[in-house]
């Protein structure tokens, strides 16, 4: 049972929920189990701010694709009928990452075109399962999908992906979606995007070179897992405008923002606050401002409470808040500024 919401001193009200004051839709993460649990704060601050959702595991290949030719779909689905049933739109979070592959298919002893054969029937089987639910006015409820993430390591390329298939698993991955699916859109989705120029540049390379030999791809995810400090914002609106000007739609697809990294702090201060403020409301409005509205796929957070973050065990700090919420589900001035940056 997760913690009832304190008092904060003091309590913070927002004008307006982001949902109606973004003219594009706005994220977070879900588990099944969260959606069904016995927590009514999450699916009530869910429902009021947010109008589009991802799983954060669930819907990964490690969860889904549990033996050859065979497929889990059952925790995607319930996160399916919960959007459906609540108007959400869904983004499919991720078909191929190296950093989620189940162990029999790592160890998979068969031919290596016996193991392509596995990933096309996986990449075909969900995209096609998952395009079966459909709103009320008929369009899919998992619009979009993360097929290929964070293939611009060396983790990918040590990684059976890229050892059995070849380099080209990443066009067969978007050609086999895109056969199962003739509208989904299909993303690559990848971190440190704003920061790292030469990493976005080989992402731009990818789409010149997936449109010269005509290979779907709709959409770039932009990670953004910042700090209050870090990409500058030169840097962060250069690298965004580079990334736009493909012309595909981007997503702020992992929105989070590490406040604390040096650990000097052991509690969020007032100036901190403030400055992670100002920060989340820069990023909005870069969003906002610097992407065509035609382009503008959303910002999705990646959690809800400060406490829920994944970085506070990636960082080995339990004195890091990260999101727009603290551990009581309260209003955070981090909200306020992300608000105020879709405003202007
Ligand atoms: O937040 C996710 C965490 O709960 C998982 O343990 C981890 C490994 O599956 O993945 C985290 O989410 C990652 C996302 O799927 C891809 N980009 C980086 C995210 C943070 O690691």
């Amino acid at each position: 049972m997760d913690s009832k919401p304190s008092v904060q001193n003091p309590v913070i009200t927002p004008s307006a929920t982001l949902k109606e004051s973004a003219s594009f839709p706005i994220g977070n993460i879900v588990s099944a189990n969260r959606l069904s649990g016995s927590d009514n704060y999450f699916r009530t601050l869910l429902n009021k701010e947010f109008n589009s959702i991802t799983a954060e595991n669930d819907m990964k290949m490690a969860a889904m694709f549990v033996g050859p030719n065979t497929y889990d779909f059952s925790k995607g689905d319930a996160i399916v009928a919960y959007a459906k049933a609540n108007g959400f739109r869904v983004h499919g979070h991720a078909l191929i990452w190296h950093a989620s592959i189940p162990n029999w298919l790592k160890n998979y002893s068969g031919t290596d075109v016996e193991f392509e054969a596995q990933v096309e029937g996986y990449v075909k089987a969900t995209v096609a399962h998952f395009a079966e639910a459909k709103t009320t006015t008929g369009e899919s409820v998992v619009a979009s999908w993360d097929v290929v993430n964070e293939h611009f390591t060396n983790d990918a390329e040590a990684a059976v992906f890229y050892n059995r298939i070849g380099p080209d698993y990443l066009s067969k991955c978007f050609t086999w979606a895109r056969e199962a699916d003739p509208d989904v859109k299909l993303f690559y989705n990848d971190y440190s995007l704003g920061s790292n120029t030469e990493k976005a540049t080989k992402v731009t390379n990818m789409v010149t070179d997936f449109k010269n030999n005509a290979i779907p791809i709709d959409g770039i995810g932009m990670q953004m897992h910042v700090d209050y400090q870090y990409p500058d914002l030169t840097t962060l609106t250069s690298n965004v405008t580079l990334l736009k000007n493909t012309g595909l739609l981007i997503h702020f697809s992992e929105l989070d923002m590490t406040v604390n990294k040096d650990k000097s702090l052991n509690s969020l201060t007032s100036q901190r606050s403030n400055a992670q403020k100002e920060r989340y409301k820069n990023i909005a409005s870069l969003y906002t401002n610097t992407i065509p509205e035609e382009q503008q796929f959303g910002i999705t957070f990646w959690g809800m409470r400060d406490n829920d973050s994944w970085l506070l065990n990636f960082t080995n700090n339990p004195n890091e808040w990260p999101l727009l919420f603290d551990s009581g589900y309260n209003y955070k001035q981090a909200f306020i500024g992300f608000l105020e940056g879709l405003n202007n």
